[in-house]
């Protein structure tokens, strides 16, 4: 807390020297303690001069993921109220999971540099190289009916699509229900969780995996996955990727619960769909389909044309081209 309010003050001053005496008077605890937190932040990339006289200024910031960075981020945000930022943990959803057991949660951003147990949907692993990604889960208590949480899916796809866009200037793609694509391959997979009633979400856990500086994966899927920085050639950011999506996240997520408005993101989704408009294989359990893509609905299903030329809705599965 100390930290992250020594840090707002730092990025306020910007331009300015604050003196250590400001800093402690404030924050009402000694100048050593301050001292020890400027320190500290030094480590982690912080750039912060200081003078004899005229007390520290921020000069540049590591701009990684870390606790206070995130708290910033999300000040004032409604949606999501409270984020832990771990260095390593099995999975953030399994994280996320637990916290939803207790009373009264609060809506989470769980973020940690490496999961030893990452996973994917069916209990697939996911690949979670320290640093090298984005490994996060939301943990929401959605007010819509348990049989929409679909959309809940779709609308974090949309928002990380357009983060990763807006964040890099790269160009990813959607494909339903929970992939983003970046040159033909997986850069992002999205594994959805919930607890519900018959007719209410006890929570909804939204567990999201971004690649963004790895160069090689494991061989099993170095055909099929890739990073941002494999695309783009370059280092990118993590933590503006993950403010950029929160924001974005957040606006949508407003849309869907206080106005029931649903149909931006399937816009958005449509637009940005790699599996529409052409014939996919569509898997569920051991059952395979030739169909043709034609659409994804208001409830974020798609819409198929089977076998026998009917339309029809298809809830689930993995699609491939
Ligand atoms: C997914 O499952 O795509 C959902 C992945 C969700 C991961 C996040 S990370 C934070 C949160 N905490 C967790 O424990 N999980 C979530 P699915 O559609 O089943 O795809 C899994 C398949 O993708 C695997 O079987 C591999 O073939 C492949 N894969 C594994 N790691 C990958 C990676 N880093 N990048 C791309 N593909 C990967």
């Amino acid at each position: 807390m100390m930290r992250t309010e020594i840090i707002k003050m730092l990025q306020t001053h910007r331009h300015d020297y604050i003196s250590g005496e400001e800093i402690s008077k404030i924050m009402n605890v000694s100048r050593t303690a301050v001292w020890k937190i400027i320190n500290q932040l030094r480590q982690e990339g912080y750039d912060i001069e200081s003078s004899p006289h005229k007390g520290y200024r921020l000069v540049s910031q590591s701009c990684d993921l870390n606790q206070s960075e995130l708290e910033i981020a999300l000040s004032g945000n409604d949606v999501i109220k409270r984020v832990v930022y771990l260095q390593s943990i099995d999975s953030t959803n399994k994280y996320a999971k637990e916290l939803g057991h207790q009373e009264n949660f609060e809506s989470t951003l769980v973020i940690a540099e490496t999961q030893t147990l990452g996973r994917g949907r069916l209990g697939r692993t996911w690949a979670s190289g320290e640093k090298q990604g984005i490994w996060m889960s939301l943990l929401l208590k959605p007010t819509i009916q348990p049989t929409l949480a679909a959309r809940m899916t779709l609308l974090a796809a949309a928002a990380v699509s357009e983060a990763i866009d807006a964040a890099t200037g790269l160009c990813t793609f959607i494909k339903w229900p929970n992939d983003i694509i970046l040159d033909d391959k997986k850069v992002c997979g999205i594994l959805t969780e919930m607890s519900a009633e018959l007719n209410h979400i006890n929570y909804l856990v939204l567990g999201i995996g971004i690649n963004v500086n790895q160069i090689e994966f494991p061989a099993e899927i170095q055909e099929k996955a890739t990073s941002l920085k494999n695309v783009g050639g370059q280092d990118y950011n993590r933590l503006e990727i993950v403010v950029k999506f929160i924001e974005i996240f957040s606006k949508y997520y407003r849309l869907l619960i206080e106005e029931n408005d649903f149909g931006t993101v399937i816009e958005y989704v449509v637009r940005k769909s790699a599996t529409l408009d052409r014939e996919v294989d569509v898997t569920a359990g051991a059952n395979k389909r030739r169909v043709f893509a034609k659409d994804i609905d208001e409830n974020g299903n798609l819409i198929v044309i089977n076998e026998s030329g009917e339309e029809e809705a298809i809830f689930y599965g993995e699609v491939s081209v």
